[in-house]
């Protein structure tokens, strides 16, 4: 198991769209099992595989108040949503930035498991946001894409201005 290095709002790399993953095999069983690691250790709810810039179709999601219920997506597709909620939420790509995003309310979606199997899982309240947040990372988009433009260039110049310091005295 190891911990990844996870990348940061605005690198260009959170924009490369994910490929889908033809075979589930031992390569990617420890890459899932290296994000739920990094995951749980941020500590986060969710990490697609993007975000640690492996630019495949996996996800794994764990939003259950002991984390003991760890799901991993494989090539996750959604089959059906339906209404719309909004919620405050927050990126490990985005560090320190907490805005409210509108999704739909409930979500049945097709997967790959561990062991290359299909299912189906339907979702609400937390969970669905999670999945649709992390989808969207597997098509190389962040929660800050759905704010107003000026919202976008503040947290751009924001987190711009912290890794430049890193830059510098690095
Ligand atoms: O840890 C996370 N919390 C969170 C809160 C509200 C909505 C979405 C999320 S996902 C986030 C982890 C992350 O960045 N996944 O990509
Ligand atoms: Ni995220």
């Amino acid at each position: 198991m190891a911990l990844l290095p996870i990348i940061c709002y605005p690198d260009p790399r959170l924009h490369i769209k994910a490929a889908k993953i033809t075979s589930v095999d031992a390569d990617i069983r420890r890459l899932a099992a290296d994000m739920a690691e990094t995951m749980y250790a941020a500590p986060g709810v969710g990490l697609a595989a993007t975000q640690v810039d492996r630019h495949i179709q996996l996800i794994v999601i764990d939003v259950s108040a002991d984390k003991s219920q760890l799901l991993t997506l494989i090539n996750p597709e959604i089959l059906s949503r339906e209404g719309e909620c909004e919620g405050e939420e927050g990126c490990l790509s985005v560090p320190g930035i907490y805005e409210t995003v509108t999704r739909s309310a409930w979500v049945r979606v097709r997967a790959l498991d561990l062991d290359g199997q299909p299912f189906e899982l339907e979702a609400n309240d937390m969970l669905a946001v999670c999945i649709q947040h992390e989808m969207d990372h597997l098509q190389g988009k962040v929660f800050v894409e759905y704010l107003s433009r000026l919202k976008q260039t503040r947290i751009r110049s924001k987190l711009t201005k912290l890794t430049k310091h890193v830059r510098v005295t690095a």
